[in-house]
């Protein structure tokens, strides 16, 4: 039986360490800081998320803010918003939840941030700072996935990694991570993908597989090498009428087999999703230290 990756603890403890590096800012007399969130339209998964971001900045003690936008915002008017919130100074960083209603462009909001409050780490000059190995706000999923192997010391140097799916978000910035200079990186990195001919081809032969394609339980043990560590990103809401609230997560990952022949795994919920969460939290942090020493 695998060893478990557990993204509560860790999380807690990263909170921990987040509110104690808060409250010395403020007894040297500093401002709280300040993550903002933008809701666009009335998706129940998203207004959880946010919800939940906004705890998270109570717990820590930052200052928070929501605006919640009509679904029916024009592309034009949610770009005249963005530019406001870009200029705002009593703002560390801010977020635009995703998915975004279908008739507005998410690449053209996403373009519109202000790199330098871009906590989420989606904007491209982000992006190619991270691919360029030079600081900056890294997304936080796979920036929660690097902290979590690296806080359970899961060697990674000269690892076979197999990375399933090639979302902006997830798949390509994990891949790009994981084979940087040092540690946690210094992988072999396979990206596989929907054109991939024959992934459990790959995935036999990986040490470390994250899985970020969100087909429920798509990895099963015939598709892994004994002994691996498996990371799954995959949370897909699936019908269950016995549960409270009548469905349960999914992950990629066909748990109860693969945790048999694994040596690692992240539960669903409970592994990636927590760390997610607690590294946005980081990025805001930084955001926060940058702007207070200018
Ligand atoms: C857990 C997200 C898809 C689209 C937009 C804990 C989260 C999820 C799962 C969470 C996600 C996914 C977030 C668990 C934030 C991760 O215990 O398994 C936390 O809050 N996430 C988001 O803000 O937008 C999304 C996934």
């Amino acid at each position: 039986m695998a060893n478990i990756l557990d993204g509560i603890k860790l999380s807690k403890q990263i909170k921990q360490e987040i509110k104690e590096e808060v409250s010395q800012y403020i007894n040297q007399g500093h401002r709280q800081p300040h993550l903002l969130a933008v809701l666009v339209g009335d998706n129940p998964a998203s207004q959880t998320y946010v919800n939940n971001k906004i705890k998270d900045c109570q717990a820590v003690g930052f200052t928070s803010s929501i605006i919640k936008l009509k679904s029916t915002i024009t592309e034009e008017e949610l770009l005249q918003e963005i530019k406001k919130i870009n200029e705002a100074d009593d703002l560390d960083g801010f977020i635009v939840q995703l998915p975004l209603p279908k008739h507005i462009n998410q690449e053209k909001i996403i373009m519109a941030i202000n790199p330098e409050k871009d906590v989420d780490g989606f904007h491209p000059t982000n992006f190619g700072k991270m691919a360029l190995e030079i600081e900056s706000f890294l997304p936080a999923t796979p920036y929660g996935i690097m902290e979590m192997l690296s806080r359970y010391e899961i060697p990674t140097e000269g690892k076979e990694v197999v990375v399933i799916g090639r979302s902006r978000i997830v798949g390509r910035p994990m891949s790009i991570l994981l084979s940087k200079k040092g540690y946690p990186g210094d992988a072999t990195v396979t990206l596989v993908h929907s054109k991939t001919v024959n992934i459990a081809k790959h995935t036999q032969n990986a040490d470390i597989i994250i899985t970020a394609l969100g087909v429920p339980h798509f990895l099963k043990a015939n598709m892994i090498k004994k002994g691996s560590v498996i990371v799954d990103v995959g949370i897909t809401k699936l019908e269950d009428p016995t549960k409270e609230k009548g469905y349960y997560l999914a992950g990629d990952v066909d748990f109860p087999e693969v945790a048999e022949k694994a040596s690692w795994i992240t539960p669903v919920p409970g592994g990636v999703g927590p760390m997610t969460r607690a590294m946005l939290l980081k990025n805001t942090l930084f955001a926060y230290t940058q702007n207070i020493s200018k």
